[in-house]
């Protein structure tokens, strides 16, 4: 018997994979949770019935989020993932030796547990010495750490639920304080075929707290319409203004010097948002 796993998308568009094994499912204290076997994609993490991650695309995401904004800066040596529980921001974040440490605020214990034992190849670098994972409230987490990073990243679920409030206004002012003099954030912030007025919205209040707003995009199979964007709020930097030239060669499967600079060339519809 076929067994296939699908996400309704939107109310008229969904993904469906087919699945060779159910490893674990659990009602946490927040969401429900399920990791799967695909045949196309391997392993998947599900969130309330959305696709987080899966071992053949979690690479873009990942990439994209974090190298990004850390070759923006400077010189990055502090960083924190709001959300990101599986460890995958972390790994990638680590990949730069300017790096001392890296803390992950998750606000649920389980996803790191499950991540941990079944997603080793993504939350690998969790047990790296520079890594500290915290098991608590983003917001509450950025609002007791001033001018303290360097990047702040919010790798966050689709904004319903325990994520609504990381995609607000006065999140963005509680980051820009959390943040250094020359700092930057980068948040998820959906797809630019299916969540514009959330784009929309987002880079309005990104701009209304930032000297500097960008909105930059990659390809996503297993994501709504696999078209992504990321929002960036930059104090000092503008990322496309980044000396591309001197972007030493990393271990990335995504990103490299050329794919900074393409990001933010936006196609008309999406650059009509910002
Ligand atoms: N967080 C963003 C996932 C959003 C996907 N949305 C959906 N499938 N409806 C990814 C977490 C990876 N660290």
């Amino acid at each position: 018997m076929e067994l296939w796993y699908t996400e309704f998308q939107t109310k008229g568009v969904g993904i469906t994979c087919k699945t060779k094994k159910t490893y674990h499912t659990e009602k946490t204290q927040f969401q429900e949770m399920a990791l799967i076997e695909t045949e196309q994609f391997g392993r998947m993490l599900v969130l309330d019935g959305t696709v987080q991650t899966t071992i053949e695309d979690e690479f873009v995401y990942h990439e994209m989020i974090t190298h990004v904004p850390l070759f923006t800066h400077n010189n990055p040596k502090k960083a924190l993932v709001v959300g990101g529980g599986d460890g995958g921001a972390i790994r990638e974040i680590l990949k730069h030796p300017s790096i001392e440490k890296a803390v992950l605020c998750e606000i649920d214990g389980r996803v790191v547990e499950l991540c941990r034992e079944y997603l080793p190849e993504i939350s690998c670098a969790l047990s790296d010495s520079r890594a500290d994972v915290q098991i608590a409230d983003g917001i509450k987490y950025v609002q007791e750490h001033k001018n303290e990073f360097d990047v702040i990243m919010v790798d966050s679920t689709d904004p319903v639920g325990p994520a609504v409030g990381l995609f607000a206004v006065d999140f963005y002012r509680a980051i820009y304080e959390s943040l250094k003099e020359d700092g930057i954030f980068v948040a998820q912030t959906e797809s630019p075929f299916f969540h514009k007025e959330l784009i929309k919205g987002v880079y309005r209040d990104v701009k209304s707290v930032f000297p500097i707003a960008r909105l930059y995009t990659c390809a996503i199979p297993t994501y709504p319409s696999g078209y992504w964007s990321f929002t960036m709020g930059s104090k000092k930097y503008d990322p496309i203004e980044t000396d591309t030239s001197k972007i030493p060669e990393l271990d990335t499967k995504y990103y490299c010097a050329d794919v900074h600079k393409a990001a933010f060339a936006l196609p008309r519809f999406a650059a009509e948002l910002v």
